[in-house]
């Protein structure tokens, strides 16, 4: 198990201590047979009765789903490699859920940026573009079991393209915004987009 460190990763920027070079792996990263649990705060329990996850527009409307009505939305399997700021990548991991098409399809919205909020208050935020197109999931099932609570069960985005901080885990709302955001690590020094292609790992980069 790790947590989640920031000032050490900001010191040891560029050195991993460990191999690297597969073409299939972004800058810096190094791949990881673990899962590890990287959370900023305790985990939420959130009793699927009392779940729900909303959709806010820039207008104020709700769009708003409770666990029976998330469950009953056509669900994909998605396969994809994760890459956490904090180097470790992990790949081909297996989830299932909703894409973000699916949930943004009745949504009328001229935003240009989103920004998630979880169940704990977490947020983090990102251009709506990058939810949209088969790029972005709310997920409840991982590697064929239901998403454990410390991974953000029962439901986390999974935006595999951008770094991981922005999958937020025990995802509550996503608001959809006229302006940018920044959330929980945004505001301390992390990328407003995080591409780990192009190491967009904190402000500058
Ligand atoms: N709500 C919430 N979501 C979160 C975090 C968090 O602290 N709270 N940490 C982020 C970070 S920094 C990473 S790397 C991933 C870690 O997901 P994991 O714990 O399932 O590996 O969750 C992201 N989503
Ligand atoms: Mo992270």
């Amino acid at each position: 198990m790790q947590v989640a460190d920031s000032s050490r990763g900001i010191v040891s920027r560029g050195f991993s201590g460990r191999p690297r070079g597969s073409a299939a792996l972004p800058p810096g990263q190094y791949v990881t047979p673990d899962f590890p649990v990287l959370s900023a705060g305790p985990t939420p329990r959130v009793r699927p009765e009392s779940w729900q996850l909303s959709i806010t527009t820039e207008t104020g409307a709700v769009h708003r789903w409770t666990w029976p009505q998330f469950l009953s939305l056509p669900a994909e399997s998605v396969v994809r490699d994760i890459h956490c700021v904090t180097t470790w990548s992990k790949l081909a991991t297996t989830w299932e859920g909703v894409s973000l098409d699916t949930l943004l399809a009745d949504v009328q919205t001229e935003a240009g940026y989103a920004l998630a909020t979880s169940y704990g208050d977490y947020t983090t935020n990102l251009p709506l573009a990058d939810l949209r197109n088969g790029k972005a999931w709310v997920v409840h099932r991982y590697d064929g079991q239901p998403l454990a609570p410390e991974h953000g069960g029962p439901a986390r985005l999974l935006v595999p393209h951008l770094y991981l901080w922005k999958s937020a885990k025990w995802i509550r709302d996503i608001a959809l915004r006229r302006e940018d955001k920044r959330g929980f690590w945004e505001n301390v020094g992390y990328h407003d987009y995080g591409d780990p292609w192009r190491e967009q790992r904190y402000w500058g980069d």
